[in-house]
């Protein structure tokens, strides 16, 4: 399947050749394209650099920075128009192994919609986690599992493969959560529309180098909009019956 893997970037010039290199390896038939919010550190021009290098890489340079979901619809519209089968989402300071994405890519040949690499399944884990981080992602979880009857033990994992056709069912310009919610949000959305959602186990490596782009704002963000989905969706159903 043609498999277009993307990276959103901000501040990652220490990761972003690593990750591509490891990507290479792992899949060396899937085409890249970096989503780069023009970081001042010159994570793009890294890019350009090892891409030139290995090839199949392709950079996507935006005006500033405005958000992962934001850079993932980007680059998921790119991937369709230009007819990749497969879009992988993924972070790039290697808190995501390049080598679990075959699994991930087995998951969709074998027939799902959205394959999860997920933490909270048998074989899954965060070993460098603080016990506060693990305990607000796994409740995090449980909370948006029950709200919205999603049958998925870690919908905020950034590592994942979508089938194009399940995505293509999704308008992404209506799709308006940028951190934990936009993954949640579109967990929901793919399950929501009949598509085979799977988990498989990942190993989560805490970043080691640069900085989080993580917020107390894309927490509460994710919370609220769960509650919101979750009453939208029994109210959908109650005026239905
Ligand atoms: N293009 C783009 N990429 C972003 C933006 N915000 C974050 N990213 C990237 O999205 C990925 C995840 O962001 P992180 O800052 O690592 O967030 P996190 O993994 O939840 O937090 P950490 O535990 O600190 O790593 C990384 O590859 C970031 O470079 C943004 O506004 N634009
Ligand atoms: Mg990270």
């Amino acid at each position: 399947m043609r498999t277009l893997v993307v990276l959103p970037t901000y501040q990652e010039a220490e990761n972003v050749a690593e990750v591509l290199r490891r990507l290479h390896a792992a899949v060396p038939d899937a085409d890249v394209l970096v989503v780069d919010d023009a970081s001042p550190d010159g994570t793009a021009e890294v890019a350009k650099a090892v891409g030139q290098e290995l090839g199949q890489v392709d950079v996507l340079v935006r005006a500033g920075k405005a958000g992962l979901g934001s850079a993932y619809r980007n680059g998921f519209a790119e991937g369709m128009a230009r007819g990749y089968e497969v879009l992988v989402e993924m972070d790039s300071d290697l808190s995501h192994d390049p080598a679990a994405l075959p699994s991930l890519l087995a998951a969709l040949q074998d027939g799902a919609d959205l394959a999860i690499g997920s933490r909270y399944i048998p074989g899954g884990s965060i070993p460098r986690w603080s016990v506060g981080r693990r305990f607000l992602s796994r409740w995090g979880n449980r909370y948006a599992a029950w709200a919205l009857h999603l049958g998925v033990h870690d919908a905020t994992s950034g590592f994942r493969a979508y089938r194009a056709s399940a995505l293509a069912g999704i308008d992404l310009d209506r799709v308006r959560a940028d951190g934990y919610g936009f993954q949640i949000e579109m967990a929901h959305l793919v399950s929501r529309d009949g598509g085979k959602v799977v988990e498989r186990p990942i190993e989560f490596i805490d970043r080691e180098r640069g900085t989080s782009k993580m917020s107390s704002r894309i927490i509460f963000e994710a919370l609220a909009l769960d509650t919101w989905w979750g009453l939208r969706d029994r109210l959908v159903k109650l005026r239905r019956r």
